[in-house]
């Protein structure tokens, strides 16, 4: 079988672009070229170029690893996207990504400096930026970040490399691009903003201050359930396509983009894949934080120690199925209403995803970086409930279930990684201390700086997370879960 790379080659029910990629330029970059971004902003302006053309292709670039790279540039940087429903399947080849980089410093500098460049994207996950959550501002403990501030020639993170090109746009009378983060994570375009103006301060405070004054950094909220791609994936695009296509990716067909719409090098037209252009993100971004992802993150937990493999296995679990549903209501409880927007609409749309019994999107891959994830999934509602009295143990129940599964160990005895950044302090942290979820909670609470003041000194949210700890150490996973779903809470 050919393997895809003309749009030419395309022979079964899989959709060719509408459009001719090769007559459109560049005019973004993209850092993390990961599946997420390539079934969501890389689609959207996918549709973008498609009904309203433009220079507005990706040149795409993987921070670390080649994989993708290597399975994309033998295809023109062709993939097809699958979606997956209830309804069945679809398929779509993406034509918005003109160009790919891995891991190659100069080479992403370049693109970065090109005048045709207008935006830089970003998905590099929550823990890629290296801004220390308290401060707001670059960790220095974090290597990247010191290597960077030593070698600026030659920057391999994401506030070097942005910092870099900058400056040499700014040397070079080059307008700067708009820099969009993409990540889960709050107020994520002022975050990225006060991270860079502080990294760029500790390099030349002029340039801090062009960045500061000069550099737009729109908030939005991105939203597109995106399993990692399997076997499965390669075959179905096989089917799609007769081509073989190594960098095919599955998600579902629900996608959302709310974007601040502030973009002075201009833009493609979002809005032509549906994205939604709207004066302040932060309500929409505060909610999908809290009530999917903060779901996700407890339904992760819980659902991966009582052996669910996939999300859709712990929504057929009736006890865990009913926790996600209080979880949700719990979440939606800590928000400010949106204008003509229901939470109650929400979170069963977020239920029917949960279950789309086609898209297998392991809990593992969600519990991965749980102390970049926890703080404003579940700390920051726990404690807006905690002040305005509203329910706080649900967040106490995914704190706990966290708190176990930072044990590393299933009730059968298996063991596995934690796979979180601090994953060894976590591990000294627990050393030695007995199975006792007082002791255990104590820990975590103390000696890891990650959950919130007023919630480490309440008393009622430290005693709710020691008994569901000490409930689920007692009775195993399946027995408190069953508990917790049938208690009166
Ligand atoms: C998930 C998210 O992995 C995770 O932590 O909660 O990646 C989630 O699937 C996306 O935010 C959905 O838009």
């Amino acid at each position: 079988m050919k393997r895809l790379s003309q749009i030419t080659d395309i022979s079964g029910a899989a959709l060719p672009p509408d459009y001719d990629p090769a007559a459109h330029g560049a005019g973004i970059v993209h850092l993390g070229l990961g599946a997420f971004h390539r079934a969501h902003q890389a689609a959207m302006t996918d549709a973008a170029l498609a009904h309203a053309g433009g220079d507005w292709r990706i040149i795409g670039v993987s921070l670390r690893n080649r994989d993708v790279v290597d399975a994309l540039a033998p295809q023109n940087c062709l993939y097809t996207l699958i979606e997956r429903d209830e309804t069945g399947v679809s398929g779509r080849v993406i034509g918005a990504i003109s160009q790919v980089i891995a891991a190659d410093p100069q080479a992403t500098l370049q693109a970065l400096c090109d005048p045709a460049i207008r935006i830089v994207t970003l998905t590099v996950t929550e823990k890629g930026y290296g801004i220390e959550r308290s401060t707001g501002l670059p960790d220095p403990q974090n290597p990247v970040i010191a290597a960077d501030l030593t070698a600026l020639d030659a920057p391999k993170g994401v506030l070097g490399l942005l910092c870099a090109a900058l400056g040499k746009r700014k040397a070079n009378g080059t307008a700067p691009f708009t820099v969009l983060c993409c990540d889960n994570l709050p107020n994520n375009g002022q975050f990225l903003q006060k991270g860079l103006v502080g990294f760029a301060r500790l390099h030349d405070a002029s340039l801090a201050d062009w960045i500061a004054r000069n550099v737009a950094f729109p908030s939005c909220m991105v939203d597109r359930i995106t399993p990692a791609a399997g076997p499965e994936t390669r075959a179905e695009a096989e089917r799609l396509t007769g081509c073989i296509d190594l960098g095919a990716i599955e998600t579902e067909s629900f996608t959302q983009w709310v974007i601040e719409d502030h973009f002075p090098q201009g833009r493609p037209a979002w809005e032509q894949g549906g994205a939604i252009f709207v004066q302040d993100v932060d309500s929409y971004e505060r909610m999908k934080l809290r009530m999917l992802n903060g779901a996700h993150s407890m339904l992760a937990y819980s659902g991966f120690l009582a052996g669910h493999r996939y999300v859709r296995d712990v929504m057929v679990n009736p006890a865990l199925e009913r926790l996600v549903r209080r979880h949700l209501k719990a979440a939606a409880q800590t928000l400010e209403p949106l204008p003509a927007f229901s939470f109650d609409t929400y979170a069963k749309d977020l239920e029917a995803r949960f279950n789309n019994p086609s898209i297998a999107h392991e809990t593992y891959q969600i519990a991965m970086d749980g102390t970049e994830k926890l703080p404003q999934r579940i700390f920051a509602p726990a404690l807006d409930a905690l002040e305005n009295g509203c329910a706080l143990r649900p967040f106490a129940f995914a704190t706990a279930m966290w708190m176990r599964y930072c044990l590393g160990v299933t009730d059968g005895g298996v063991t596995y990684a934690l796979r979180d950044p601090r994953e060894a302090e976590i591990i000294r942290v627990l050393q030695g201390i007995p199975r006792d979820g007082e002791l255990i909670s104590t820990a975590l609470h103390e000696q890891i700086a990650l959950v919130p003041k007023a919630l480490v000194e309440s008393s009622a949210w430290r005693d709710c997370v020691a008994e569901i700890l000490n409930g689920i150490l007692d009775l195993g996973i399946a027995g408190a879960i069953d508990l917790e779903a049938t208690g009166k809470y």
